[in-house]
């Protein structure tokens, strides 16, 4: 039997205040690159419009329950996501997928009150972040472009299971430039509510695709094991921060949401063009 050599320091993050973002022209290369496993940009949103979007998502009746029977991890989302799901063990189906993407900015204007104003406001952040590269949701086929992110809610009492984000492999993603690469995705996602207690990101030392990191006879990581051999980054996030990481590679989880009120997130999946000239994300 093999067994994981942890690596000895816990990833590493910057942490830094949306005004100090021009220093930061080089993280998402850095993060891309393993300089980095992540950064944390504190309130890199505008709190009116952090304010907006959660009273708008808290009234909202347009939640769906993709992991609906995952006891404990049923997340709720506006918009579906290109991940497996309980209900899409394989990603959501392309035309599903493509419903989803056309209706993006109506959904978008539902939440913040102006989509296109909305959408700059991340476009312009991500693309200081990654030394000024144009950064925009790519094509999906002809016609459409992927959804530049999602909504997300946790509930009291929900979490997100131990996992690594290594998608490309699901059938939506044939509908995915073939200029951009694959061997690197991160994950960004901005908060909107913080929850009273829990919901943090832990993001441990151990890469998902190590055959050695601790398993259940089930294949599901053996969060309880990890956590007791890998170091780990704890990552407690307020109204308005920002968070981007190398979620494809990295072992990470959401912590179980305490207090009354939901985690209300939204965000998605980046990744750089092969010749580095642009950032792509999409939800
Ligand atoms: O909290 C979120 O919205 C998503 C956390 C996560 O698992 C990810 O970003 O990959």
């Amino acid at each position: 039997m093999t067994t994981a050599t942890p690596a000895r320091e816990a990833p590493r993050f910057l942490d830094f205040d949306v005004d100090a973002t021009g220093d930061h022209g080089d993280a998402i290369e850095a993060a891309y690159d393993g300089r980095l496993v992540g950064l944390v940009v504190r309130r890199a949103l505008p709190g009116e419009l952090v304010a907006h979007a959660a009273a708008a998502l808290t009234g909202s009746n347009a939640w769906t329950s993709p992991n609906r029977g995952m006891r404990g991890g049923e997340i709720r989302t506006i918009g579906d996501a290109a991940t497996p799901t309980f209900t899409h063990l394989r990603g959501p189906p392309d035309d599903l997928y493509a419903e989803s993407a056309a209706a993006h900015s109506d959904r978008t204007a539902a939440v913040f009150g102006d989509a296109a104003t909305a959408l700059e406001t991340v476009r312009r952040l991500l693309s200081a972040l990654a030394g000024g590269r144009p950064a925009a949701p790519p094509a999906f086929d002809d016609q459409l472009s992927w959804p530049a992110f999602n909504f997300r809610a946790l509930d009291p009492g929900e979490q997100i299971f131990a996992h690594h984000d290594n998608h490309f492999g699901l059938g939506v993603y044939r509908h995915l430039p073939g200029d951009l690469e694959r061997s690197t995705l991160l994950s960004f996602f901005f908060t909107l509510r913080a929850p009273e207690a829990g919901g943090e990101l832990i993001v441990y030392a151990a890469r998902g695709d190590d055959p050695a990191v601790p398993r259940l006879p089930s294949r599901f990581l053996d969060t309880a094991t990890i956590e007791a051999r890998y170091p780990a980054a704890r990552l407690t996030l307020g109204a308005g921060d920002l968070l981007i990481f190398d979620a494809g590679r990295m072992v990470h989880r959401v912590a179980p949401v305490g207090g009354a009120h939901p985690r209300l997130t939204f965000g998605g999946f980046m990744t750089l063009s092969t010749d580095r000239s642009r950032l792509a994300f999409w939800g």
